[in-house]
């Protein structure tokens, strides 16, 4: 590994400003930081196609069948600039695996995954440097087929972000199910490849590459997250990987897992049969549940972080916090069910996956308690990066009380299938991870780039964004609870639902007014790289190892071997004179530390 390192860096000198110097040192590149920025980027630029997706939802949903003002006209010429029945779901369906797929999971394990690792743990880069660039060259040949398939006849995928056949196996079952499904299942194969490979590699280098002192309880919670959401990818992806190459063989080898016999679908010619469509619902959700922890652990360990620095005390509860973690990804293998409660299960399965789902809970709770203790009589620092820490933490309780609800089969009976579910998903998913994203980008910042940047922008985009979050999000559960359905393009063609639209209307505008907000995000983020103030090494006065590196670090990350003496979280010791003991200080007392060398 060291070998690639040194080599590029001889570069450096031999061939300043070529070409091939240039496509080494920032296109294939084998550097985790570069990988970790590029990620960050490709990321940050899917998450502006998801949002722009999604505002064509919202559109539909507040003004059904109207002409979209601008794009209309030139996207949908055919139907003289509506949205049509067959595109909403498609713009559904996309939305969806763009924000899961290319935003959420790879801003997590792939921008910060990569960026921080080998930071945190004292390592000069990952243990598998190709692996990881590989990781990341694998993630735009599946977005750029995910993005063609709209240019495909019948257009993109639009079976849902869940993929259930028969809809989404039978070449004439919905929109888009003949070329688009197909692409769709090859984009998120190439998803999976890029997935394992970061997964194994994070795995190793955490275990094997640690700084001499770094015992796993010294890691931060950063890490932890990481870590155990490895794991959680090594042991589920197999299952999503191998579900998707099932229903691609259904469509094009005539194979018969998903598809039942003699299925007749729009008059088209029965297609293979003989298969099963409920096996694919638990295969799906035997990868997706422990999914939507890969989905927030990594979050969690980051907002512990940063709540602790910016409390200025140590972190309430490490141990009960990683044990957590490591309970949460235990129980998230058997509580897939909870997604299937609707879908035809004998009661007593039915009631031994609410009980399990229930349990799970009570992680969660713990770490909701332990951050909540870490705050309690801290000296808080409402820094922009602590503003979407706290907004994580306080928007996650939302979104798991919701989920408690659905977990209770009585329930979820009344609002499975409905906004409620979209609700839940919202809160946990961007009012909760994308909240800590934002906090963890401020926080980072200055380390990738070696300047900060702007507080006042940064509190203007945060104060926006928390206030058109709940005004977009809130009343799902709202419309949920009437039994407003998800999915539908015009659920007003229901009386039912007629009385709903105002509501919709209002979430709307709070969502195109969040999407502008984060035009302030962006042009803070673009000017800071190049004109933000310049920071030094440690600007936070933080205490893990990352913040020992120059800002932004070079190559081989650290210029002196860092050696751990204590935890990350000595903010406030008595044992030192200033409110932070980072952990690479050598003991200014050993005698007085010798607790702490005992790990
Ligand atoms: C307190 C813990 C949680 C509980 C008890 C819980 C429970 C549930 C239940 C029962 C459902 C299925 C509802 C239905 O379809 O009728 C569900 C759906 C979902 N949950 Fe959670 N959840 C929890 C936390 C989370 C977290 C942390 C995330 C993600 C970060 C998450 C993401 C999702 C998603 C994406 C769906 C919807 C899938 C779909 O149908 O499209 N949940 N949750
Ligand atoms: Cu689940």
């Amino acid at each position: 590994m060291s070998d690639a390192a040194v080599s590029t860096h001889g570069h450096d000198h031999a061939q300043q400003g070529s070409l091939g110097h240039f496509v080494r040192t920032y296109v294939f590149s084998l550097d985790h930081k570069v990988i970790g920025i590029q990620f960050l980027f490709s990321t940050l630029l899917w998450l502006i196609v998801g949002g722009l997706l999604a505002l064509g939802v919202r559109w539909q949903l507040a003004w059904p069948w109207s002409n979209m003002p601008g794009v209309g006209p030139t996207v949908f010429p055919a139907e003289g600039g509506q949205i049509s029945p067959e595109f909403y779901t498609m713009l559904v369906t996309m939305h969806a695996s763009v924000m899961i797929f290319f935003v959420i999971i790879p801003i997590l394990a792939g921008a910060f995954g990569n960026f921080l690792i080998p930071l945190m743990i004292g390592a000069d880069d990952m243990a598998f440097p190709t692996l990881n660039m590989l990781s990341y060259w694998f993630m735009w040949p599946a977005f750029i087929v995910m993005i063609c398939s709209f240019f495909t006849a019948g257009g993109a995928a639009a079976a849902g972000w869940t993929g259930y056949p028969p809809l989404s196996g039978h070449p004439a079952a919905a929109p888009g199910s003949a070329m688009g499904q197909t692409f769709w299942l090859i984009g998120l194969i190439f998803v999976g490849i890029s997935s394992m490979m970061g997964s194994v590699n994070y795995m190793t280098t955490i275990i094997q590459m640690r700084a001499p002192g770094m015992t796993m309880f010294r890691l931060p919670m950063t890490i932890w997250g990481m870590f155990i959401t490895a794991v959680l990818q090594a042991f589920a992806l197999p299952v999503l990987t191998a579900a998707l190459f099932m229903q691609l063989l259904d469509r094009v080898a005539m194979t018969g897992f998903f598809l039942p016999e003699g299925l007749i679908v729009n008059n088209a010619p029965p297609v293979s049969g003989g298969g099963q469509v409920l096996l694919w619902q638990h295969l799906f959700w035997f990868y997706s549940h422990p999914a939507v922890y890969i989905m927030i652990l990594p979050a969690m360990g980051m907002v512990s972080d940063i709540i602790s620095c910016f409390a200025r005390k140590p972190l309430f509860g490490y141990k009960p916090m990683v044990y957590s973690i490591s309970g949460i990804a235990g129980l998230g293998f058997i509580v897939w069910g909870h997604h299937m409660f609707m879908s035809g299960m004998n009661p007593a399965l039915g009631m031994t996956f609410m009980v399990s789902t229930m349990m799970i809970a009570l992680p969660s709770a713990i770490k909701t308690f332990n951050w909540l203790g870490t705050l309690w009589g801290g000296r808080i620092q409402f820094t922009t990066p602590m503003l979407f820490s706290l907004a994580f933490v306080s928007m996650f309780i939302i979104g798991g009380l919701s989920g408690i609800f659905m977990a209770a089969t009585p329930v979820d009976v009344h609002i499975h299938d409905t906004y409620f579910i979209v609700g839940h998903i919202h809160y946990v998913l961007f009012a909760g991870t994308a909240m800590a994203v934002f906090g963890a980008i401020y926080f980072w910042f200055p380390k990738m780039f070696g300047r900060t940047m702007n507080e006042t922008l940064g509190k203007v985009h945060f104060f926006l964004t928390f206030i058109f979050l709940n005004g977009t999000f809130y009343p799902m559960h709202i419309l949920g609870a009437g039994g407003f359905p998800r999915r539908y393009a015009d659920p007003y063609h229901f009386e039912l639902f007629a009385h709903m639209k105002g509501l919709n209307q209002f979430m709307s505008i709070c969502a195109i007014a969040m999407g502008l907000t984060q035009l302030i995000f962006f042009g803070n983020f673009i000017v800071s790289m190049f004109f933000g103030p310049k920071c030094g090494r440690n600007p936070w006065h933080a205490n893990s190892l990352e913040w020992f590196a120059p800002s932004p670090p070079g190559h081989g990350n650290f210029d002196a071997q860092p050696i751990v003496y204590r935890a990350p979280y000595e903010y406030g010791s008595p044992l030192t004179d200033k409110d932070y003991y980072p952990q690479w200080e050598p003991p200014k007392n050993p005698e007085a530390e010798g607790e702490s060398h005992g790990h």
